[in-house]
């Protein structure tokens, strides 16, 4: 029986799932071939394109080429999610071995829409680089006092939880299944790293919550995960500790996961953020963080379930006085020694940069640094430190970048061989994402977890022609010309050459230059009345730089060849220091700053100007957002040219006014 599309509640946006994004499909004559129930959600995907566009789905005729459109089993082995794409004689054929194959192939043939119905096509396989293409969202099942029920969550509340339990209705969570799938993403884990003593219970007497939530992600071939606490055997075992190597604390987490199997048989696995942040780890017992993954590892391996232990381990109770301690060496610091140490199916979660998801840090050393472990890098989506879906920043090109930074002979996206996780920014909201563009961000997210090489720009040429399929050119050049630079853009009116932070404390949202420098949290920029930035050479430094391995230790060494970009992230220079690009330093702060807040009132208008293109709810969304976007831009330009000016006393040479 085919399973019907999930229907969106009223009001919801279908964002890059149209109705008209199915019209090529839903026009044709189309063979469905195999069996399975994925093979039934794509069933139920193209006849609901049928019905709406006027063609005719047949299930498991010969196919005698009177079809426009072939979907089944294909002749070779491409894994349960690779496919291939042919046209020969009128016919388009998508063959796959697994309905997530097959599933994955129509979205494909969405995506070209008519171009998949034209002349002739080569056979073409497709498989995703990564087989792990996942999003964390950080969403408590209870509202946390301060954090709120989606830590760093920008879109309204969450889509799996409220009220302190599992929603009643999920029709809304299968359409976002749906929309992940057809991005490609194929794991989610449904609650916050940060795991409170309500979510903490998800794990053994509340499973049943979580089990109704992978029912609704399963039909789109996304597998659940959860995250745990490391003192779930103390806090819901009763037992008096939580050491990975103790045989009741071993016995308790396999029988704990015994029972989630009952529950979930295809349960993807535990997410673990310990000792980071004051979370328990296995450090109270003076054991490693292999001891603890691979503790979890072990209750997993019978049932194929995977550990994703996040390496995201630093101290936050540093004391600013202190100049030795450097946060950005601390993963390398704590996880380097440990490689070769991990369980197989123990995974290490990075964060693309050393720091915290800044505009702006160079790519982890971690992740060009255990060749004997398996690594998911974590990006993320939700903008905390982006603009948090008020401000327009399309991140493709700086996620591209990093996906395609090298170790030796090595892309990162090559490097990531446990998956490419990400944070998710999608919540309650009817735009999914509180600022529509943001969108943009999620599905970008998913494309590049398939092809990490992928070229961002095509990417967002296909979420603008899946969004908006009846678009005339004039929306889509507009389109672009708001999002293409926006992260740039912002990288501009905020932390200038990547020292990062700068930050309101806490929220994390709009300027405040000393808002981290004398508190724990490891974050200094160190600005005086000669200089800024850190000292993060491995001569007179930090020895971060260090860290890398060559070429990248020797380019970041030295201020005179390390990019303009990271400078500040690297190395304290007089503001009289010239860049690569010929300014100093004092003046490229107010160049860069004067510059952001103009792109950003000539992005405003760009968009005003697409009024009448865009459904008016969505134009007035953006148009709202965009004021509040001008405002803080220019809250950022004012508050850093001017702490500047006053640190320096060197005027801008153009004369504009600083405060
Ligand atoms: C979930 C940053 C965020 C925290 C987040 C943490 C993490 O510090 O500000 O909200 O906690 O990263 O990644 O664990």
């Amino acid at each position: 029986m085919p399973l019907p599309v999930p229907v969106l509640p009223e009001g919801v946006d279908p964002a890059w799932l149209p109705p008209a994004a199915f019209r090529a499909v839903g026009g044709r004559r189309t063979l469905i071939r195999g069996s399975g129930p994925l093979v039934e959600t794509v069933h139920g995907e193209v006849a609901q394109a049928c019905q709406l566009f006027g063609g005719r789905v047949v299930r498991d005729a010969a196919p005698d080429g009177a079809y426009d459109l072939v979907l089944g089993p294909g002749a070779e082995d491409l894994g349960d999610e690779g496919f291939t794409l042919a046209r020969e004689g009128g016919t388009t054929t998508v063959g796959a071995c697994g309905g997530r194959g097959l599933l994955y192939g129509l979205f494909h043939v969405v995506r070209l829409g008519e171009d998949a119905f034209r002349g002739e096509r080569a056979r073409v396989v497709h498989r995703p680089a990564l087989a792990l293409r996942m999003l964390d969202h950080w969403d408590n099942v209870a509202v946390h006092p301060v954090m709120g029920q989606v830590e760093r969550g920008y879109a309204g509340g969450s889509l799996f939880w409220e009220d302190g339990r599992a929603r009643g209705g999920l029709e809304r969570v299968r359409a976002y299944g749906r929309l992940l799938a057809a991005c490609g993403i194929n794991a989610v884990a449904v609650n916050n790293v940060n795991v409170h003593e309500t979510e903490a219970r998800l794990l053994t007497d509340r499973i049943g919550e979580v089990a109704r939530l992978a029912d609704a992600f399963r039909p789109y071939g996304i597998r659940t995960h959860l995250s745990v606490t490391f003192a779930a055997p103390m806090l819901l075992g009763g037992l008096l500790t939580a050491d990975p190597l103790d045989g009741t604390v071993r016995d308790w987490w396999a029988g704990a996961t015994r029972r989630v199997y009952e529950a979930i048989p295809d349960f993807g696995g535990y997410v673990v953020k310990a000792d980071s942040e004051g979370r328990p780890g296995p450090f109270a017992y003076g054991r490693s963080h292999a001891d603890g993954a691979n503790m979890l590892a072990a209750a997993l391996d019978p049932f194929g379930g995977t550990v994703h232990w996040r390496a995201f381990v630093y101290d936050h109770r540093q004391d600013w006085r202190d100049r030795t301690t450097d946060r950005a060496r601390a993963a390398y610091d704590h996880f380097v020694p440990l490689d070769g140490e991990f369980a197989g199916n123990a995974v290490l979660q990075v964060k693309h940069g050393p720091m915290d998801f800044q505009a702006r840090e160079p790519v982890s050393p971690l992740i060009g640094a255990m060749p004997r472990t398996r690594l998911a890098v974590e990006l993320q989506v939700t903008q905390e430190y982006t603009g948090q879906q008020r401000h327009v920043c399309w991140l493709g090109p700086m996620w591209s970048e990093v996906l395609r930074f090298r170790y030796d002979d090595t892309r990162v996206g090559g490097l990531a061989r446990g998956g490419l996780v990400a944070v998710s920014n999608a919540g309650d909201d009817p735009f999914w994402t509180g600022h529509p563009l943001a969108q943009a961000n999620l599905y970008t997210f998913g494309r590049l977890a398939w092809r990490p090489d992928a070229g961002p720009r095509e990417v967002l040429d296909e979420w603008i022609q899946l969004t908006f399929p009846d678009a005339p050119a004039r929306l889509a050049g507009g389109l672009h010309a708001v999002l293409d630079g926006s992260w740039r853009t912002y990288e501009k009116y905020t932390a200038p050459l990547g020292v990062g932070f700068m930050v309101q404390p806490g929220h994390h949202y709009g300027p405040s230059v000393d808002g981290y420098e004398y508190s724990p949290w490891g974050t200094y920029h160190f600005a005086d009345r000669d200089g800024v930035g850190v000292d993060r050479s491995a001569a007179t430094g930090t020895g971060y730089a260090g860290q890398y391995g060559k070429p990248w230790s020797e380019l970041y060494e030295s201020p005179d060849t390390c990019p303009d970009e990271l400078l500040l992230f690297f190395h304290h220079v007089p503001y009289g220091h010239v860049l690569r690009s010929g300014k100093t330093v004092i003046q490229h702060i107010y160049d860069t700053h004067f510059e952001g807040v103009a792109e950003v009132e000539e992005a405003r208008a760009t968009w005003a100007s697409l009024a009448g293109l865009v459904d008016p709810a969505r134009h007035a969304r953006v148009a709202e957002r965009y004021e509040e976007q001008l405002r803080c831009a220019r809250e950022w330009r004012d508050q850093v040219n001017s702490y500047f000016f006053r640190k320096s006393g060197v005027p801008d040479a153009r004369g504009r006014r600083v405060y």
